[in-house]
């Protein structure tokens, strides 16, 4: 007489099954900085206008339309860069604003 074989439960034979596994990546990309521009009730619109055109390089009309979304809602996001670069523009607007006597408040966040 033959054996009959017998699978246990925790053979895989015939009843295809697969583990999914993921990789990570190696190369995780650097965190990215949103430079964000305060409003307040001093800092001439012409000159958030000239700020945003010199250290962003954000077109005439397109700094115009920020520095109103900053003066109506109170701020806005105007770039994002890796941390070198926002620190830098943030650092080139308050130099400004201060050689200026402006309060003007610009700041970054990791996004
Ligand atoms: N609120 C300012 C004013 O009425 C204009 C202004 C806009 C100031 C944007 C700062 O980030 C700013 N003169």
């Amino acid at each position: 007489m033959t054996k009959p074989i017998t699978l246990s439960n925790d053979d895989d034979f015939d009843n295809d099954t697969a583990v999914v596994t993921k990789t990570k990546p190696k190369t995780a990309k650097p965190p990215m900085y949103k430079v964000l521009l305060l409003n307040d009730d001093y800092t001439p619109m012409e000159f958030v206008v000239h700020v945003l055109e010199r250290f962003f390089a954000i077109s005439h009309q397109s700094s115009i339309e920020i520095m109103m979304t900053v003066h109506k809602k109170g701020a806005a996001v105007v770039g994002v860069f890796s941390h070198d670069i926002a620190e830098t523009k943030v650092t080139q607007v308050m130099d400004l604003a201060r050689k200026h006597e402006h309060p003007l408040q610009c700041t970054m966040e990791k996004e």
